[in-house]
């Protein structure tokens, strides 16, 4: 498949100075959590990942490869069709939503993010798991096949969280995972970052890089991610007085897991909600093709988001003012992609 440059709604790329240069390969893997899911410790190791990091790599995860290397391959054809074939793709269920909406703009999307004037260098769809979208007949049945078995890993993740947290019982720990089944509001993203089709100087480090998708957490409660070989994914690693960017070694055979903002307000702060994002080619010469999968499980819009009670100690307040996740997508949509969030739910 040849590459061709991306449409030109938004014709410039964005050029973000790097805070510090990424760490050595060896250095940055090592402060990647990796949970083995098929594990007895699993619940544990994903519980101590979720509050170190809020990001781990999961392997033994038990989705066949086929059902993602399938995915990937239909969605490589399909970025690689002409700009009109792809932008008739939209949803036919619902209409297009207007600027400030609660909610994507389901379908194809390129550049723009949100629609507060975001833009990165990348392509994208965005399906939400009940809408009928116009795609070609077999890419549809590939991201049909995969996401029905990421949501059930998905669950599965939700309940070793739970365990993790200490929530025990057959049906307790079901908590987190009940939130998400049938919500009605678990997206599906595929991500196409071309490489960048300027030369650029970089600074004598090769500490400049240009933004694929610009550093924010994740409104749900969880994503699951799964790449193919082409590096570019950071994650922000808070540690003791400062932050610094990680490289995530691209592994298209695990999964990344990801806390989002709305599991942070439900284990009052235990789990953290990672920043994130994407760089295109941050190394020197690279040619290939970035290529992301990401499933978003979210709550019912009605959801009251409030830390669980059976986590809460004696005398431990929440540390945010309640809200239902439809209030908290309502303001997400109306931010910028860096925005802190959460920010205007915490109490003081
Ligand atoms: C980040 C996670 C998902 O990709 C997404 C994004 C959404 C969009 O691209 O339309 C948002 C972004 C994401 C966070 C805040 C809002 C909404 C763009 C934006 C500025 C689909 C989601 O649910 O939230």
């Amino acid at each position: 498949i040849t590459m061709t440059a991306l449409p030109s709604s938004v014709d410039h790329q964005v050029v973000i100075p790097l805070l510090k240069c990424p760490i050595a390969a060896a250095a940055a893997a090592a402060m990647i959590p990796t949970v083995d899911l098929s594990s007895p410790g699993a619940a544990r190791a994903v519980a101590e990942a979720c509050r170190g990091v809020g990001f781990f790599r999961a392997t033994n995860h038990g989705v066949p490869s086929s059902l993602a290397a399938t995915l990937e391959a239909d969605a490589m054809a399909f970025f690689a069709l002409p700009d009109k074939d792809k932008q008739s793709t939209t949803t036919t269920t619902t209409p297009a939503p207007g600027p400030g909406s609660a909610r994507p703009s389901l379908g194809y999307g390129s550049r723009r993010i949100g629609s507060n004037g975001d833009v990165g260098w990348l392509e994208y769809l965005i399906l939400s798991l009940g809408s009928n979208s116009v795609l070609p007949a077999s890419l549809r049945l590939a991201l049909h096949e995969y996401t029905r078995a990421v949501r059930e890993l998905s669950g599965r993740v939700l309940e070793l969280m739970a365990e993790g947290l200490g929530i025990v019982g057959e049906t307790e720990r079901g908590v987190l995972r009940r939130m998400v089944a049938g919500s009605e509001e678990e997206l599906v993203r595929v991500n196409h970052y071309p490489p960048p089709t300027t030369e650029r100087d970089e600074d004598d480090d090769g500490c400049v890089g240009i933004t694929g998708f610009g550093e924010h957490t994740d409104p749900q409660l969880i994503s699951l991610l799964r790449s193919n070989r082409t590096a570019g994914y950071q994650i922000l690693l808070q540690e003791a007085d400062e932050a610094r960017w990680v490289n995530v070694a691209p592994d298209p055979d695990s999964f990344f897991v990801n806390v989002g903002d709305t599991l942070q307000v439900l284990t009052n702060g235990r789990f953290r909600s990672v920043k994130h994002r994407v760089l295109v080619a941050p190394e020197r010469g690279g040619k290939a093709s970035r290529l992301s999968v990401i499933y978003f499980g979210g709550p019912a819009p009605a959801q009251r988001i409030a830390p669980l009670p059976e986590l809460m100690r004696e005398g431990e307040r929440s540390l945010y003012r309640d809200f239902t996740w439809g209030e908290y997508k309502a303001a997400a949509y109306k931010t910028r992609l860096g925005d802190h969030r959460l920010g205007p739910f915490q109490v003081q």
